[in-house]
């Protein structure tokens, strides 16, 4: 069975021991909107290139997981509205059914480590929904971090989420958090979450230590690295505190749960803030995927997968 394909580019980046950066496809089929999505998408891979990294961004093309989609798969995903959201359980499921799909972080972090690339990067990570002593919505992403050995530049987790029990659930899983250049969680549309970090690094350079550390030691969880928007673009603090409380009140008039959660809350601040949170939330993608690339060469520098 033909269930994952690396196509030649990334193929050989990967033997060659050239710095790959992984992108995920849901933020781009579920979390923005049509038709920007696309060129979102194609700007953050042209990003993830000019600073001399080779882009891979995941889905799951007519049952194949590919890592590293071509201009055309790109499209495919971007602009089907049916295009399911695939977290890492849905993979086998896609595969076998011959479906295309959009992969989570979770299964973007899967498929990544699989395919050997140690750096991806993405928006805000999923977490502990707000009320999940209730839902139980706790985002998969959290236990797949624990067991997979990929390094995550995020903007933190989303601020729809419950960021303290978030944060304890990823200390519970052994997930290695640190902040770029901040000792401050970021909270995605925000630059500082409220929750204080215990460790920062200063530099690529010093990121890709801590990866290739955490191989040196045999640790096989994830390693989250906040990279938080500058304060100075961020969404204005007292508008996403107005735009969320009325976003969690009108989820519940709707009886809104499960996957559809997330897709939600990110659809209303963007009609809420007239675009606003949009602009924010595409500046945080190319923040992440510049850091992600650089990170990546010098990872790639220190000897890649090799040390
Ligand atoms: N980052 C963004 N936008 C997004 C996401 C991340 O800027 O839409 C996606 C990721 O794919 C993440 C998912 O894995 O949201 C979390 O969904 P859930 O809460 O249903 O696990
Ligand atoms: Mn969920």
């Amino acid at each position: 069975m033909n269930a994952l394909r690396i196509p030649p580019e990334v193929a050989a980046a990967l033997a060659a021991g050239r710095p790959v950066v992984a992108l995920e496809s849901t933020l781009v089929a579920h979390g923005l909107p049509r038709p920007e999505n696309l060129a979102v998408a194609r700007e953050v891979e042209a990003i993830v290139r000019e600073e001399g990294a080779v882009p891979a961004t995941v889905g799951v093309i007519g049952g194949v997981a590919t890592v590293g989609l071509d201009d055309a798969e790109l499209e495919r995903i971007a602009s089907s509205p049916e295009v399911p959201k695939l977290s890492a359980r849905d993979l086998p499921l896609a595969v076998a059914a011959g479906s295309d799909g959009a992969t989570t972080v979770a299964s973007t972090a899967v498929l990544a480590a699989r395919a050997g690339i140690r750096l991806f990067a993405t928006g805000g990570l999923g977490g502990v929904h707000r009320e999940a002593r209730e839902s139980w919505d706790e985002s998969a992403d959290l236990l797949t971090l624990s067991r997979t050995p990929v390094a995550v530049v995020c903007a933190g987790v989303k601020s729809i989420l419950d960021v303290a029990a978030t944060l304890e659930r990823l200390e519970t899983l052994g997930v290695t958090v640190v902040g770029f250049r901040t000792r401050r969680f970021p909270g995605f549309y925000l630059s500082d979450s409220g929750h204080p970090l215990d460790w920062a690094v200063d530099s690529p350079e010093q990121a890709a230590a801590v990866i290739a550390a955490q191989q040196a030691l045999g640790q096989s969880a994830a390693l989250v690295i906040a990279n938080p928007i500058p304060p100075e673009r961020q969404l204005d603090p007292a508008l996403h505190d107005r735009v969320l409380t009325a976003g969690l009140a009108e989820l519940r008039r709707q009886g809104i749960h499960g996957k559809e959660v997330t897709p939600f809350l990110l659809a209303h601040f963007r009609q809420a803030t007239a675009g606003a949170s949009l602009q924010v939330n595409v500046e945080i993608i190319r923040n992440n995927a510049r850091l992600a690339a650089r990170i990546a060469r010098a990872w790639s520098e220190h000897g890649a997968g090799r040390g």
